[in-house]
This record gives structure tokens, sequence and C-alpha cells, in this order.
């Protein structure tokens, strides 16, 4: 077993962290003296040695020298935290990693798995939700119209959540920025990276879920979003000028189709520069988003990383002044071909860079702005084969990132440390708001900064399935904030797979309908009344299950579990739902099924138990009759907040509450409702409220109570009204005046 300690060598780079560069010659001995070291000291790598993080939570390494030598993490919430533990040997480990290195000098962990163990994670990925059989490589790339043996995304998740045929789980992380093979095998998961020997995170869990929130502990939970940025999004690429905006947003309002926001592409920047407005199309920024503001639409403004060169525009001004660029190899400067032409790179790696970055906020965010999308932050170059910066460009990184080291090593975390200054810059620029970012690039533990989408999919039949499980797997991954393109990027696609897209994404955590230049319209009302329809109606069903997907993001924030789960979270140890990805759960208590083919046939997987069928007939005309609409199930002992019909977030107060209720075989159900400002930052200091309603049977008499669980926010009084969603089917309802006891009879 041979056991080089050092970055894979590139021209003229050697090794950033452990070479001083003043003394290149010094520093190879000392690699020399180390990997001497190493062997003598391999007879301890024998008695295989973990550090024990937390309950559960296990560290290895390749070797104790690896240990020492090993990188900074960069998806730890608390980097010390990785390298604090108790030292563990071998005691009956449930999971033992092997290490090796490959042929190709890459650092290998193969994890050997018992059979029947099911494979999910691994981020952003193309097809099926169950990812045994499959390879990924963690290598943030531009992925234009990816298909299903596209092997790197947008985003690097070096991380597989394991489930035994048990149902009991495991996780682990192979804790390197460095390009990852990932294969997710039967037998084994196998992790091959490039660059230096990694640590490898072991998280146990009884089950699935207990496995996720640990994961979340450890990368960070997600911060609380703007409650308008989980109504829904209208984008395409791009409307402009500024009266097709206009337009857009009357279109919704004099349609009545619920939208919280309007989305800026970059035709709206002065030829492609970031942080500047075209005169031309869009004179008064402010103007337009008041505007927007006050008819209740917020807006997002894209933001991209590359910066024109050239001389007199202010950011490239600035930049250079500030010497904030990414180097070549030489020390040079390193220009690369984006929109704008040959453009510069912030070295986002760079504390100094990212607090310049951050204060070109100011003014953007001073327009009223109120969202910010960074694209092309893998970061993507045009006309390069590679499709990004050299392996060898140099990034100056901060010594928590692990000091200066080339592309090679930062590239997967070059847009996580963008979005990491956007959100500081615009917090900083909006003290008073919650700050809403969307980057296409990210890295594991990214989604304390962003949320994300499924980058430029395919209007097609496969891309509308994979929206699901693609949603799915990044929420296993750490990021619950998340959605596809709602109705297909690349190509036009039909009406007809409009109407099922739209139907399904209006339930997923991020919904926004987006297109791509040159493609037919793609608002909900461009294919005709029928679709129209559809989309209103689910739209309408997003904004009255508007409480739950709340009490969701609040549970995501603060649990770490997605918002939208697979089903076998249902029931981990049946494996008739292990690769069920054509339904989906949201939170515990809700199953979604849509019908995702042209033929909406469908055979899927129910958990076992009763879970009964709903709808929101009694809000949304013709819900119960629309055939493309997904089906709802309610699972016993539930209970479902839903809230009016709105048009966009802030529209009116909820008022009044529905408890849809769904008794278990004792009489009883219960759940919970988060409720807060839906901005700012009182939610953190007890503006909040925390409501847990119970519901119980005693007799023929139902009675529904409610009792302030956390938090001293308080709604105005408003109506509740129950529905109880009997086993056939029947429903029976009540009302009365908030926090009174409901009690309703029971009669045939
Ligand atoms: O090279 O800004 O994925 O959503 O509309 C294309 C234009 C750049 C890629 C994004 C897409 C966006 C488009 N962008």
């Amino acid at each position: 077993m041979t056991m080089l300690n050092q970055e894979k060598p590139m021209p003229g780079r050697p090794n950033a962290r452990r070479t001083p560069r003043c003394c290149g010659v010094f520093a190879r001995r000392v690699s020399v003296l180390s990997v001497l070291a190493l062997t003598m000291a391999s007879g301890l790598a024998e008695a295989q040695v973990a550090l024990r993080l937390d309950r559960g939570v296990q560290r290895f390494d390749h070797s104790a020298e690896a240990r020492e030598n090993a990188l900074p993490s960069i998806s730890f919430i608390e980097p010390e935290r990785r390298e604090r533990g108790e030292a563990v040997t071998e005691g009956g480990w449930a999971v033992r990693p092997e290490f090796s290195t490959d042929d190709d000098g890459r650092y290998v962990a193969r994890i050997p798995l018992q059979a029947g163990t099911s494979l999910y994670g691994t981020g952003e990925v193309p097809g099926q939700l169950l990812r045994n059989g499959r390879v990924t490589e963690t290598w943030n790339t531009d992925a234009y119209a990816y298909n299903n043996n596209s092997l790197s995304l947008y985003q690097s998740h070096p991380y597989v959540l394991a489930v035994r045929a048990d149902g009991t789980a495991f996780g682990v992380i192979a804790d390197t920025t460095y390009r990852c093979r990932i294969e997710t095998r039967d037998d084994a998961i196998v992790f091959a990276a490039e660059g230096r020997a990694f640590p490898l995170i072991v998280i146990d869990g009884a089950t699935p879920q207990e496995v996720t929130s640990k994961l979340a502990e450890l990368t960070g939970y997600m911060p609380m979003p703007p409650k308008w940025a989980i109504g829904y999004h209208q984008c395409r690429y791009s409307y402009y000028p500024e009266s097709v905006v206009r337009e857009l947003a009357e279109g919704f309002r004099k349609r009545n189709i619920p939208c919280d926001v309007i989305w800026m592409d970059i035709d709206y920047m002065d030829g492609f520069r970031t942080f500047t407005f075209s005169d031309e199309h869009f004179p008064d920024p402010k103007g337009l988003n008041d505007w927007l503001l006050s008819k209740g639409f917020h807006n997002v403004w894209m933001i991209n990383p590359g910066v024109k060169d050239e001389e007199g525009y202010f950011v490239r001004d600035q930049l250079v002044e500030g010497d904030h660029a990414v180097k070549r190899a030489d020390g040079s400067t390193f220009r690369g071909e984006v929109w704008p032409g040959p453009c510069l790179f912030p070295d986002f790696t760079r504390r100094e860079t990212r607090e310049w970055w951050a204060t070109l906020y100011q003014d953007f965010i001073a327009q009223n702005v109120t969202g910010v999308w960074n694209d092309m932050n893998e970061p993507a170059i045009f006309n390069v084969e590679s499709k990004t910066m050299p392996e060898d460009n140099v990034h100056r990184a901060d010594e928590a990132l692990g000091g200066e080291g080339n592309h090679q090593r930062y590239h997967n975390i070059y847009g996580m440390q963008m979005v990491s200054a956007s959100r500081d810059g615009i917090q900083a620029a909006a003290p008073d708001r919650r700050v809403f970012v969307l980057s296409r690039a990210n890295f594991l533990g990214g989604h304390r900064y962003a949320a994300t989408w499924s980058g430029d999919n395919v209007a097609d039949w496969d891309h509308l399935e994979w929206s699901v499980s693609m949603t799915l797997n990044l929420g296993l991954s750490g990021q619950p904030f998340n959605g596809p393109d709602i109705g297909g990027f690349a190509g036009n696609g039909t009406a007809e797979m409009f109407r099922r897209w739209m139907a399904v994404g209006a339930m997923m955590p991020f919904a926004r309908g987006h297109t791509g230049k040159g493609n037919i319209d793609k608002e909900p009302w461009s294919f005709g009344a029928e679709v129209e329809a559809t989309s209103r109606r689910a739209l309408e069903r997003r904004y009255v299950m508007l409480p739950y997907f709340y009490t969701l993001f609040r549970e995501a924030a603060t649990t770490g579990l997605p918002v939208m789960r697979p089903v076998f979270f249902a029931d981990p140890a049946d494996p008739a739902l292990r690769s069920e990805d054509d339904a989906f759960l949201l939170g515990s208590g809700v199953l979604v099924v849509p019908f995702m083919t042209p033929e909406a046939d469908r055979v899927f997987a129910l958990p076992k138990g009763d879970w009964r069928r709903f709808d929101f007939a009694h809000k949304i005309d013709g819900d119960s009759e629309d055939e493309y609409l997904p089906e709802m199930y309610l699972k016993a002992g539930s209970i479902l907040p839903t809230g009016p019909v709105k048009q966009y977030v802030g529209e009116r107060p909820l008022d009044e509450l529905t408890l849809i209720v769904a008794l278990d075989n004792n009489g009883r159900a219960s759940g919970t409702l988060y409720e807060d400002d839906g901005d700012g930052h009182a939610y953190r200091e007890g503006g909040f409220r925390l409501t847990e309603f119970r519901a119980s049977l005693v007799g023929d008499i139902v009675t529904v109570t409610s009792r302030v669980a956390e938090g001293d926010w308080a709604p105005a009084e408003r109506r509740v009204h129950v529905r109880i969603i009997h086993e056939d089917g029947r429903v029976t309802t009540g009302t009365e005046r908030s926090n009174r006891p409901i009690r309703i009879e029971l009669r045939d």
C-alpha cells in the first residue's frame, strides 16, 4: 500500500499547504521524509483507529499521518469539530472502511455493505432515486441539457446515505473538496479522490431520518428563508425590457394565478456586466421593484462571478485595485471567457475578496432588490474543453480553508464561497430582512448559504420524472431547499408535459417555472385554458398548503429533515419502498402521488398503514375533478394545517385556519403549525409560535384542542375549521374561534 500524502503534482505548483513558497527544495525533502515516516509507522494502521466525534459519529483516516495532514473541513459548520474526539480502536464497529490508493494515485476508501443495502444521496444526480449501481464524480460542471449518464452536474456532495435491509442506516462523508469518484455498488461504497488523503466520516443511525438529522448537525442547518420564497416563482431567460416584466406580473394578477416572485435573468444587465442594469431595458430598477412590491411581488436578480475585463467598469477596477482575481500558475491574472467576453474571476476563497464582493451588494440591494441568483459559479467558462478554469490556477485561500492551493483543490467550493460572500453582503445591505440566494453551484454544507435548483434540465418526460428523484436526493444530501425548472429549461416540450410538470412542481420545496432563450412561452397560461386551469389549481394547492410548507421549512431549519422526503421514510424496513420515486412525502404525514407519464399510468408502492385520500375541493374549484393534479394522502393520526387560497404570501393572514384530520385506530391525531412574521429575525428571539393540535374521539364526539408549544408570537383571532377525513372518504366538519376546543359530533 503506497501512501502519498501530497496533492497530485501540477506543473509548477508543488503541494501548496505544506510547501512554504520560498523554499520548494526543502519542502520536497519534507514530503519524502513524511512518506518514509509513514512507511515506518504503517504497522500502526493495522489496528484501525477512529475518532469518536459524537454519539454515532466516527472519523476514520487513511493513516495517523494522513489524519495529521488532512485539509480543513469545508462541509462542517464548525470545522474544529471534525478534529476533536476520543480515539477508539476497533470494537464491533458496524461500518469498517478500508483504505488504499489506486493506480492513478487516488486515495480510496471502500465501505463494504451488507446484502440488501440501498444507497441514496450523492447530491445533485440525474436519474432515479436509488443509487445502487451508479457512479458519480464530484466536479461542479455546467451541464446544459444533462442526461442520465452525466457523471457530474453543478454541485458536489461527497456523501452517501446507506439504508440496510432492516431499515437501520448510516451515512458516509468523504470530506474532500477534490474531484472524487463515488461508486455506489451493491457490495460497497467506494470513494476515490484526487489530491490528499481525506477523512471519512461515518454517521450511524437507527433510521435514515436520524442519519439525515445528524448530517445537518454536522454540516449546519438551512437558515429560515423569507416566507415569500416559499411561494411560486416565475422566471425565464429573460424577461426584458421592464414593460415585459410589468405585463407578466399583471398577467398573474388578472388571471388570479398565485405568484410571489418575478425573476430577472442576465439580459437585465448592461452588456452582461455583473452589478449593472441596462439603461435601455431597465432604466429604473428601483422603480420597477417598488411597483412589483406594490402588487405583492418580490424580485430576484441574477449576479454572476465573471467580471468583464474592461477598464473603467467599476467592479473590474475595484477587483484589480484590491488584487482579488484568481491567478494562473505562473502568477499572472487568469482571464476566461463568459457572457461579457474576457473576464476576471474573484478569488472567493480569500476573506478579503469575499468581504469586497459583499460590499458590492450595498448599492444593488438599495434598488429594493429582494433576492439574488448566483449563476455560472462552477465556475463555468466558455470555449475551453474543460468548461472551467485550468486546474493549476492558484487560489490564495484563507488558512481556515486550507491556505493557498490550486484550482483542482478549490474548484468544487468556488460557488459555495461565492454564495457565502453574497449572503453576507445581502444581509449587511438589508439587516432586517432574511436573505434569499439561489445558487447553481455548491458543495456539501452549502445549504447554509443558498437554495438551489437542478440546473439546465430538458423539457422531456424523463426530466419531469427525475425532478422528483433529484429533489429527494439533494434533500437527503443536506440541501432541503431545491426544485427543478418547472416545464424544463432546454427545449419546448408539450402542453401535456407542462401541465403534468406544473401539477407536481407546485408541491416541491422550491417551485419556479423557468425556460431557456428561444423557447416558446411557458407561463402558466401559455398553453391554453385547460393547462391554465390545472396550473391555477396546482398553485392554489401550494398556497392552501403554505402553513404546512412553512412548518416543514422550520422543521428543516431546526432538525435537518428535508421538506420533501422519499416514500421509504414512511417505513425504512419495507423493501418495496426503497426504489419508489414516482411519489414522495411532504413531512411525514402527507403523501403526494403525481402523474408524470404521458399516459398517466402509474404503479406505485403505498406505504403500509392507513393513508387516506383527501383533496382541496372545499377551497379550490374543480380540484377533485382535475385528473392532472397529484393524488394526496394523509396518514391516519395526522393533522394537516392549511389556509385560504392566496395570490401571494403576504396577501392576507392565515384566517381561516383549516385543519385536515385523519384519526388513527385509537381515535387520535396530532399535528403542528409554525408561524412567525414571515421575514426578519424576531423569530430567533422567540418571535414565533409553534402550535400543537390534538384530536381525539370519545364516544361519538371528536374534540380538537390546540396548545402553544413554543414561542411568544401571537396571531390575531381567527376562525378554525376542522375537516375530518374518514376511512371511507366521508368528511365531517366543524368550526370555532381560535383557541377554543372544537367539538364535532360524528353521526351517520
Ligand atoms: O449560459 O442566465 O442555468 O437558468 O437562464 C446560460 C442564463 C446561463 C444558465 C442557467 C439558466 C439561466 C441562463 N444561464
